[in-house]
């Protein structure tokens, strides 16, 4: 808990709340729990949104052990059809992202990248980095090291996710 937090009015009373997770729209929260069990599945993690009626959606595509998914929670247009999309991230298998136009679609997969560090998303920011383009996923990664260094290097790196092509910037 308290991976992501986000301040918003949630009950609409003009006092803010403080609530742990990412910011998602119409005060909407998402909140990964990555070590939750599946059962029989171990610690294969969930994603959640909650909502202001106080329905609560859950996302769990294909439970892997030790999945992590909700590591990282982001709202993304990724898509960009101007509806946000739910990215929830597995810390060892990639980011599933879920049409918000269309949620009970099976979500869209990116396997973390080869080479990654173990936590390849500790930062997750959500921004149109390109005026008049689709919104992007930027993913920080500070325990990478470039090839030829020690693991311990950790210089760190940005991985910029779209669903046009994966990117990868120092
Ligand atoms: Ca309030
Ligand atoms: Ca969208």
């Amino acid at each position: 808990m308290g991976h992501s937090v986000v301040v918003l009015d949630w009950n609409v009373d003009d006092e803010l709340d403080i609530a742990a997770g990412a910011p998602g729209e119409d005060r909407t929260i998402l909140v990964g729990s990555p070590r939750k069990d599946v059962p029989p599945v171990i610690d294969a993690g969930m994603g959640f949104v909650f909502r202001p009626d106080e329905t609560v959606r859950n996302y769990s595509p294909r439970p892997v052990e030790n999945g992590i998914l909700g590591y990282r929670a982001r709202l993304v247009d990724l898509i960009g059809d101007q509806t946000p999309d739910v990215a929830f991230m597995s810390l060892p298998v990639g980011t599933y992202l879920w049409d918000g136009a269309r949620p009970d679609s099976d979500p869209v997969f990116f396997r973390r990248p080869p080479g990654a560090a173990s936590h390849w998303c500790t930062g997750a920011a959500a921004a149109q980095l390109y005026p008049g383009g689709k919104e992007e996923l930027v993913l920080g990664g500070p325990r990478w090291s470039p090839p030829g260094k020690p693991k311990s290097w950790n210089s760190g790196r940005l991985l910029v996710l779209s669903m046009d092509a994966d990117r990868v910037r120092r």
